[in-house]
């Protein structure tokens, strides 16, 4: 399976993300808790040499906090900040952390200037109704809410803008995929989604069986799916039999007491997505103890609104 999407204007979206990083003071970014590696923008260091970035590990509440933790000890350079954009008093720590950034603005006539930049659904409208304890920003559960950078008030001398999520694929790293569209980074359109329900079932259910077990109520049959099927990810017959187990549990069916396997995957993607499973981490940083550094890892930028 191929996690294909469409790289329409993805140099415009590389200029304009260029042109607010050379007008801010510090740059925020907003990568996810649960996936702090594959969800963080592989050009952003590049394009914001000249400035401090502050990096973010947004829905760290719907992460797995013991793999957060390790994340956090593992960072290299200046620990980011681990929380979620929904809490209001935690995220003042961010604005804290951006003046201490930048000593030299802030105060009368020199406003301190703040871009949140990360990828598509990451929560960076979220953070700014957060801050200014209003809904002015737009939000959405799905990618390619942000249409247009936008420039909010947060204090007399403070202001943020919001941009939007601008996805980095690197289409040789389908694992790092596979994550971003199981976490509602990339728009439906781009994959299949009991591909990637698929995918992330038979992870779940290596990595976090309890939770899984306990949620569907799958104590008695799960231990036997994982014992008759391969974890060869080639092989797809371990997804279908935790997928069809997840739907008749549900009462996902179709014809003849068939299990809807469009449907489970849409419901499985959701509970997953939501936290309703339980604190899920995609990644750990034991998983790229033989990977080599970023550079040329790369794809192509493209913009969200043209992942859909
Ligand atoms: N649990 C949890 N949900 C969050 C958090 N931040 C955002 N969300 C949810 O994630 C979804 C996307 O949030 P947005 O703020 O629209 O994301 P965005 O980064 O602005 O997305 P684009 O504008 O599409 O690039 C919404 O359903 C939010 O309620 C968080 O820290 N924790
Ligand atoms: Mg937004």
């Amino acid at each position: 399976m191929q996690i294909n999407w469409f790289p329409g204007h993805m140099n415009r979206a590389r200029r304009e993300i260029a042109a607010a990083i050379s007008k801010a003071d510090v740059v925020i970014e907003l990568v996810d808790a649960r996936l702090p590696r594959s969800s963080r923008n592989p050009l952003l260091e590049s394009l914001a040499r000249t400035k401090p970035v502050l990096t973010v590990l947004a829905k760290a509440d719907l992460a797995d906090p013991e793999t957060t933790a390790a994340w956090l000890a593992a960072w290299p350079g200046d620990p980011p900040l681990a929380l979620s954009m929904n809490d209001p008093r935690a995220v003042r720590a961010i604005p804290e952390r951006c003046r201490h950034l930048a000593p030299h603005r802030g105060g009368p006539g020199r406003t301190l200037r703040t871009l949140v930049v990360g990828i598509p659904n990451v929560g960076k409208s979220t953070l700014i109704n957060s801050l200014t304890g209003r809904r002015i920003a737009r939000v959405g559960d799905r990618p390619a809410i942000t249409r247009r950078a936008q420039r909010f008030e947060l204090d007399a001398d403070l202001s943020i803008f919001d941009s939007p999520g601008v996805l980095w694929p690197r289409l040789d790293d389908q694992d790092g995929a596979r994550r971003l569209a199981a976490s509602g980074a990339i728009g439906e359109a781009a994959f299949e989604t009991i591909d990637i329900a698929g995918w992330a079932v038979c992870f779940v259910a290596t990595r976090y069986r309890e939770a899984l077990a306990e949620r569907f109520g799958l104590e008695d049959e799960l231990d036997g799916i994982l014992r008759t099927t391969s974890d060869d990810p080639a092989d797809a017959s371990r997804a279908v039999r935790l997928l069809e187990a997840v739907g008749r549990r549900r009462g996902a069916l179709r014809g003849g007491g068939h299990v809807d396997l469009d449907r489970t995957a849409d419901l499985f993607l959701r509970e997953l997505r939501t936290g309703r499973i339980g604190a899920i981490s995609f990644e750990r940083p034991d998983d790229f103890v033989d990977d080599q550094p970023d550079e040329g890892r790369e794809g192509e930028p493209i913009s969200s609104s043209n992942s859909r």
